[in-house]
């Protein structure tokens, strides 16, 4: 398999009123301010790892707009724009298409009924985990795995039962080595990998990310530290406190390519 190098990313500042942004965390309303410096400390960890990093302005019409992963899935083939199947967030995508379109001539649509959120996508080289979630339906997975054939990547669906999206709960880091948490830690499709599992008291830090080698994990969940850097990663601990009390986490923050 081979590992990918990201050489680029897109995220979009939070807007202040990301206090209004969709949340079952119940960990009260995040704090704008904070909530801005942590994003630049997430930006300086992306930078730290190579990236050259595009830092879209705030949207104040869509309160989750910070969440810039769920609207695009970028692959090294071509950019599928998503829809999302929260109500609050359809139309987001809607200004970062122009942004998109310098580093891709390729776009592709995935459209009603078909609701697809890139949270739910995993890649794995050339092959896509598509979880079915509250946000992403069978329509929808089925536009975007006909869309990935087109460029002779493949894709594997995941149901999810309780978490928001699939990659709140599971992260590739290459290599083989996958986190999991939860509802994510038995199921027999991720049994081919090597499998490195999070408590649930830390399952916050299941939602991390590979960049060039570095993972770029949460503040404040040492086990999990312990673990990935047992596997022999050097890991960079950002935290994201304000984005978790919106579900949010490291992944979401970011379009990599
Ligand atoms: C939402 O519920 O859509 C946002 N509050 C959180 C989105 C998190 N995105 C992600 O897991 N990829």
């Amino acid at each position: 398999m081979n590992t990918p190098q990201f050489k680029n990313a897109i995220v979009r500042k939070p807007c202040k009123n990301m206090v209004n942004g969709l949340s079952s965390a119940n960990l009260g309303i995040p704090d704008y301010d904070l909530a801005m410096k942590q994003h630049q400390n997430y930006i300086n960890a992306l930078i730290f790892c190579g990236l050259q990093v595009e830092v879209l302005e705030a949207n104040e019409d869509f309160p989750d707009s910070t969440f810039i992963e769920d609207i695009a899935l970028l692959t090294p083939h071509s950019a599928i724009i998503t829809n999302p199947g929260a109500l609050s967030r359809k139309g987001e995508a809607t200004d970062v298409l122009d942004t998109i379109k310098k580093y891709y001539d390729q776009i592709d649509f995935i459209k009603e009924p078909g609701t697809i959120e890139a949270g739910d996508i995993m890649m794995v080289s050339d092959h896509f985990y598509i979880g079915l979630s509250e946000r992403t339906n069978q329509e929808g997975a089925q536009q975007m795995t006909s869309i990935l054939a087109k460029y002779k990547l493949g894709t594997t669906v995941v149901p999810l039962k309780e978490m928001l999206h699939l990659k709140t709960g599971v992260a590739y880091l290459e290599h083989n080595n996958l986190l999991v948490t939860g509802e994510f830690v038995n199921i027999p499709v991720f049994d081919p990998f090597n499998k490195l599992e999070i408590e649930t008291s830390e399952s916050y830090a299941a939602n991390c990310i590979w960049v060039n080698d570095h993972v770029i994990i949460p503040k404040g969940y040492p086990n999990a530290k312990n673990t990935i850097e047992k596997t022999a990663y050097k890991t960079i601990e950002v935290d994201v406190s304000e984005f978790k009390k919106l579900d949010g986490g490291l992944s979401c923050l970011s379009l990599r390519f």
